[in-house]
Formats: structure tokens, sequence, C-alpha cells
């Protein structure tokens, strides 16, 4: 195979364990090929000291990790302003939390043709470029403007919005114009193409020519869903290392006559936090025998603080956490176990297989892993059950778990009084089903599928 380039906003040393495993897969690619790894260093530099586009390279085994520092000024427009106050609010459905008017498009269009240049004089001719997500739409158009050939593929990690909330964003032509710039697009899941064949056939007046095969704007482009997955055995490991066992141990040994309940989840509003608490707070009240049991552990890591939506949902929930606490907490028992820290990886699996329900329930998300991780961390004698969002991309593939709506109140206190009370038979049926589809469509396979698509032979000129 040609030697495999990738680029995302952030870059992880894919021999670390805290890297997850999608650091874990593209980095089992990128050695496989001697690849290179290119990205932001996460490093700023004060605009104006020059520092700012200086490229660093180190080695980590036979991959080459490339990253470059940004001007304070550049990242704060390109990443907090246009990246995640404009595409993540819009393409999660939330227009009211876009922000359209601060001109951070300009930064955004600026460090994608900054990441263009410095990464241009890396590339070989015959390099396969992929290209991770929201922050760097228009990398390939201004890749191709530097004169670059390479095929080149996107995958987008979060969801594509209907075409009619995407064209609310003032540039989205712009945008799926950069798109066109691709040989591959990959998505989630099948309601993202869909979405993403009725965008530019309603604004693009698109012909959808063969199979995934759209001809617009002078180019053609192939565009497919590939539902990422986890790393099966990877996270299986790390559940029988004594760091997960441990973890296991302590929480069933301070839970023993508890029922726990766990959500984990970067502090987002596309997670659903509030509406999962009051859901919680339902369950409670309309089915009381789970008082002095059931105890909600959400772990909600802090994530993009100096957005402003992000501090108003922190208050949210602890507001909401206090109120819960303080109207069914007893002596010697509290209902919501709430906490605004990372856990570390190598300790998830046991928080996972001490738990009888899962809580996956995002109003919008691209796929979701806390799902899956979740399912491949349980005992397959005795599982526990997961209650999944329909609205994450997930729930295309995972049948399996209690699907929700996760605006319904009623319906998820239901769903999770189901989870709780679920016979042992059925929660095993359930486990294998879904641990089954894991294994067949886990991360390398995600990998293997969207680089065979970008190595197929390059569309005719439309
Ligand atoms: P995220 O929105 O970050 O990712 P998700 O898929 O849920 O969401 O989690 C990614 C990883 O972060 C998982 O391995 C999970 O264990 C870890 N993680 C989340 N919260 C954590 C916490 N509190 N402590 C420790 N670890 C935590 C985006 C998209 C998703 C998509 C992924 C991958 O929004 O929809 O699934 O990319 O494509």
């Amino acid at each position: 195979m040609a030697r495999l380039v990738v680029v995302s906003n952030r870059i992880a040393d894919p021999r670390k364990t805290a890297a997850g495993g999608l650091a874990v897969a593209l980095g089992s690619a990128l050695a496989a090929t001697g690849g290179l790894w290119f990205g932001w260093s996460g490093r700023t530099v004060r605009s104006g000291d020059g520092g700012e586009g200086a490229l660093q390279q180190q080695r980590a085994g036979n991959v080459t990790l490339a990253t470059v520092d940004l001007a304070q000024a550049d990242h704060d427009a390109y990443y907090l302003g246009y990246s995640n106050g404009v595409l993540w609010p819009v393409f999660h459905n939330r227009l009211d939390l876009a922000d359209f008017d601060r001109g951070d498009i300009d930064g955004y269009r600026r460090v994608n043709r900054l990441f263009a240049q410095r990464l241009a004089p890396l590339l070989a001719p015959d390099d396969l470029v992929w290209i991770h997500d929201y922050h760097l739409i228009p990398l390939a158009a201004e890749l191709r403007a530097l004169g670059c050939r390479q095929r080149m593929g996107f995958f987008l990690h979060i969801p594509l919005p209907p075409p009619l909330l995407l064209a609310a964003i003032p540039q989205h032509e712009w945008l799926v114009r950069s798109l066109f710039a691709y040989d591959l697009l990959g998505f989630q899941s099948q309601t993202d193409l869909v979405h993403f064949g009725r965008y530019v056939h309603d604004e693009a007046r698109a012909e959808h020519r063969a199979d995934n095969v759209y001809a617009a704007f002078g180019r053609s482009v192939r565009a497919q869903a590939f539902p990422i997955g986890i790393d099966v055995d990877e996270f299986q490991r790390l559940g029988e290392a004594d760091d997960a066992q441990e973890t296991l141990a302590t929480m069933r040994e301070q839970y023993a006559r508890r029922r726990l309940l766990v959500g984990v989840d970067r502090m987002d509003y596309s997670k659903g936090l509030p509406q999962r608490l009051r859901a919680f707070r339902r369950l409670l009240h309309d089915y009381p025998e789970n008082r002095m049991s059931a105890t909600l552990i959400q772990i909600a890591a802090p994530s993009r603080e100096s957005v402003d939506a992000y501090a108003d949902l922190r208050r949210e929930l602890e507001g909401l956490t206090g109120a819960i606490n303080g109207e069914y907490g007893e002596l010697d028992w509290m209902p919501v176990r709430y906490m605004h820290r990372a856990v570390a990886r190598k300790r998830l699996p046991g928080l996972y297989r001490a738990s009888a329900v899962a809580l996956v329930t995002p109003l919008r998300d691209g796929m979701n892993l806390v799902a899956k991780e979740f399912v491949a961390a349980q005992d397959p004698a005795d599982p526990g059950v997961l209650v999944l969002s329909r609205f994450a991309g997930a729930a295309e593939q995972m049948g399996d778990a209690l699907l929700v709506n996760p605006y319904d109140t009623d319906a998820v206190a239901q769903a999770t009084q189901r989870a709780l009370h679920m016979p042992l038979e059925e929660r095993r049926a359930r486990n294998d089903r879904l641990l089954a589809g894991l294994r067949a469509h886990d991360v390398h396979w995600w990998q293997r599928q969207f680089l065979d698509a970008l190595q197929t032979p390059p569309l005719p000129p439309p």
C-alpha cells in the first residue's frame, strides 16, 4: 500500500494507552506504511511573535509525527470560534447556539491554508491522504490549490445535519464545494449520507451518477457511510489489567447494596446530560422501589470551557444534581454522583462492568463510542443493559440496546426501569448480539474499509 498520511486537529502518540482505540487503529495503519501524522501541536504562540506555523517533527516507531504551532488569535478563531462556535452546534442541530456573526471564518480559512502550506512539501506523489473532521473541511481544496494531486479522503466524525439546517451557515455553499476537492467522503451513518445526498441534489444540483458517486462543481466525489468502531480486543485486554480489575473490585465493594447506572461523556450540550438527569429523577419519582438503591454515576469530562454554552451547561448540571440529591438523598445514599472530571481510560472498563445500566442518551451524536465500550466491557455471563439514544449514530447498528428518545423524559425513565429489571436470559441474548456486531465492525474494519475505498480507481471526470 502507498504511504498513509493522516491529518487531524490533534494527534496522539499511538503507542500510549491513553490515546484510545482511534489512535491505535490509525497508528497501526500508519505503522504498516511508515506513515506521517500531521496536526496542531497543542501549543499557541502570541500573534506577531513569529513562532506561528513552526513545524516540528518527531518519530514514534516508524511513524513520523509532524505538528505546527498556531498563533493564539488564529487558534481562537479556527478552533473555538468557527469549528466549535459554528460547525459543532449546527451539525448537532443547535442553530440557537451558533454564533454566525463573529467573523471567525477568516481564521478558519487561515489555519487550513497554513496546514496546507506546511503539509504540501512533506507529501510524496503517491501518498494517500486521510483528513479527519470538521476542523479541516477545506484542507483538500487548499492542498489542491498548491498543486497536490494525491488521493485524498475525508471522514466526518460528527453528524451531517439535514440540508435546511446546513443551509443556515452563511458559508454553506463554500463548505460543500470544498468537500468536492476530496476523492472520498466518509460519514458515520446512513442518515448522514442521506443528508449529504439531499443537500447536493437540492442546493448544488449534483448528479448522483452510480452508487454513491456525486458530480457537481466540475468534480466527482464518492460518499459512503463507514460507521466507526472500537478496538474490542484492546478494550477487553484493558479490562483484564490490574487498574480496571481494581476499579471493578472497589466499585463492587462500595456499592454492594446498590444498583449502579453509569454515564460517561465529555461535558457537551449534544450529550443530553440535563435531560438524562431529569429522566433519572423521574425514575426515582415514578418507581420508588429504586430509592436507596439506584445510583447514577455521571462522569462529565471538562471540554471547551472557554465557549459560553459550555459554562451554562456546567451550572445547569450542578443545579440539577444538587436538586435530585437534596430531594431524594438519605444519610447513607446519594442518588447521583456527579464528577466534572475525566476518568483514566485504563479504569473505564472496570467502571462499565460494575454498572447494571449505561445511559447513553445524546440529543445528537455522530456515533458515540461509550455505547460500544460499555458493551465490550460486560461479563457475558451477567451483562449490564445499554439504554441508547436513537439520535446517536450508534443506534443504526445497535438495535439490541433499548433505544430511546432522549427528549422524552417518561420514556427514558421507563426504559431505565426495564433495563434495571431485565431478566438474565434477555440481557445475555442482547449482549451476545451486540458484541458480535462490535467484533464484525471494529475500528480496524472501519479503517480498512475507508482505505480500500480511497484506493479504488479514481473517478472519471464528470
Ligand atoms: P466524542 O464526542 O468525544 O467524539 P465519544 O465517541 O462518546 O465522543 O467518546 C470518544 C472517547 O472519549 C471514548 O473512547 C470515551 O471513552 C472517551 N470519553 C468520553 N468521555 C469521557 C470521560 N468523561 N472520561 C474519560 N474518557 C471519556 C466524536 C463524536 C462521536 C464519535 C467519535 C469518534 O462526537 O460521535 O463517536 O468522535 O468518531
